[in-house]
């Protein structure tokens, strides 16, 4: 086996930043480069990586650019701000290679200042049915290689964060597989997420307020878990709280037993037409009282307006959307998407509602999904 060496000073990671804010895209030689050097980097981060307040935390972007940039000219530009950002970067949104390339070239430059956790979205079998296959294949053309770099670089995401050694932090939520942060850190997490176990359910589980412990997840995929268990969690492993995101909010955060559990959504207009607020929470201590953060809301960049209105003509002029709301909403993992070539495997319907929580399932809508049945043990 060969081991490919680049010479770290051919890397110009400021060029690379000023082309991306410049909303251009970086060749794929550049980010074959990036990717391996990323991968060097997270090879030696543990799967549980602790981190220190003031930090600003960002739930689910799914491709949305210029919402991503929006961010940062609301919650600061790294290095000025720290970041932790919480997963599913790709996916969904027109701009999944510029989203995780700027993440890419954000650690690289400021490794101890920019987070990165893995998302259910960070794995090739959901990336190849929801958007972010093809739009490398649309962007880099159909021989080009920029697909596997980028999900080969994603098995080395992080798997969780603790804050301040309080305030714990994953993209989905628990596991009954997990009872202690020991079992996150014996996993290996080098690899495809898998379809269940601890790895899977720390990416794809979901706070439930009806619950008090867990329920396999009408989602296919990891579980949904009451207050009992969060309880046993934060007190067997000496935390006050858990920071996930994975969930649209309407109002781009929502807090869960008194603030026990807080999912953040920074991904506003979700889709380009959900017309949902997000938000970044800025953690500035661990007291834990109502002045140790902020939840700054934000709504659409003017550009993803913009996109907005390019989706409304085309599903206008192609009279191909079937309608908003499909009860029979099925999951990722049980669903192959589409990849005919338009954008309905941006906004499927059938698809269309795996990110909703609580909230979404409040407005009138029953959810009807059929949970897949997944062994697990205890
Ligand atoms: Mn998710």
């Amino acid at each position: 086996m060969t081991r490919e060496v680049f010479n770290s000073s051919s890397l110009n990671l400021d060029q690379c930043l000023e082309q991306l804010y410049n909303n251009n895209l970086l060749g794929e030689e550049l980010i074959k480069k990036l990717c391996f050097k990323l991968k060097e980097l997270l090879i030696t981060e543990s799967n549980i990586v602790h981190l220190q307040t003031p930090i600003t935390v960002v739930g689910d972007i799914h491709g949305q650019f210029y919402d991503l940039l929006e961010i940062f000219k609301i919650g600061g530009y790294p290095p000025d701000t720290n970041y932790l950002f919480l997963g599913d970067y790709v996916d969904r949104g027109y701009h999944s290679v510029e989203t995780i390339s700027l993440l890419i070239v954000l650690k690289l430059k400021y490794p101890n200042r920019v987070n990165l956790i893995r998302g259910n979205h960070e794995s090739r079998q959901i990336t190849t049915n929801y958007g972010f296959y093809t739009e490398c294949i649309n962007k880099y053309g159909s021989n080009s290689m920029v697909w596997q770099y980028f999900t080969d670089l994603f098995d080395y995401l992080i798997l969780s964060c603790i804050i301040d050694n309080s305030i714990f932090c994953i993209h989905g939520g628990l596991s009954p597989n997990i009872q202690t942060i020991n079992s996150i850190l014996v996993i290996d997490r080098f690899k495809e997420i898998p379809h269940d176990g601890p790895m899977a359910d720390l990416v794809w589980s979901d706070p439930d307020l009806d619950l008090l412990n867990f329920q396999i997840s009408s989602r296919g995929a990891g579980y949904q878990f009451g207050i009992n268990i969060v309880n046993k969690f934060l007190s067997i492993n000496g935390f006050d709280k858990i920071l996930r995101a994975h969930q649209l909010c309407n109002e781009g955060f929502q807090v869960f037993w008194n603030g026990k559990v807080t999912t953040v959504w920074s991904a506003p207009n979700y889709c380009y037409r959900c017309g949902n607020k997000a938000s970044i929470m800025e953690v500035f201590n661990s007291f834990n009282d109502d002045d140790s953060y902020l939840f700054n809301v934000f709504d659409a960049s003017p550009e993803s307006d913009k996109e907005f209105r390019r989706l409304n003509n085309s599903i206008f002029n192609t009279n191909n959307n079937s309608g908003f709301i499909d009860d029979d909403a099925n999951n990722d993992l049980d669903n192959g998407g589409s990849l005919n070539g338009d954008n309905s495997y941006y906004f499927s319907d059938e698809l269309f509602f795996e990110e909703l929580g609580n909230e979404g399932e409040s407005k009138g809508r029953t959810l009807n999904r059929k949970a897949r049945h997944i062994d697990y043990f205890l």
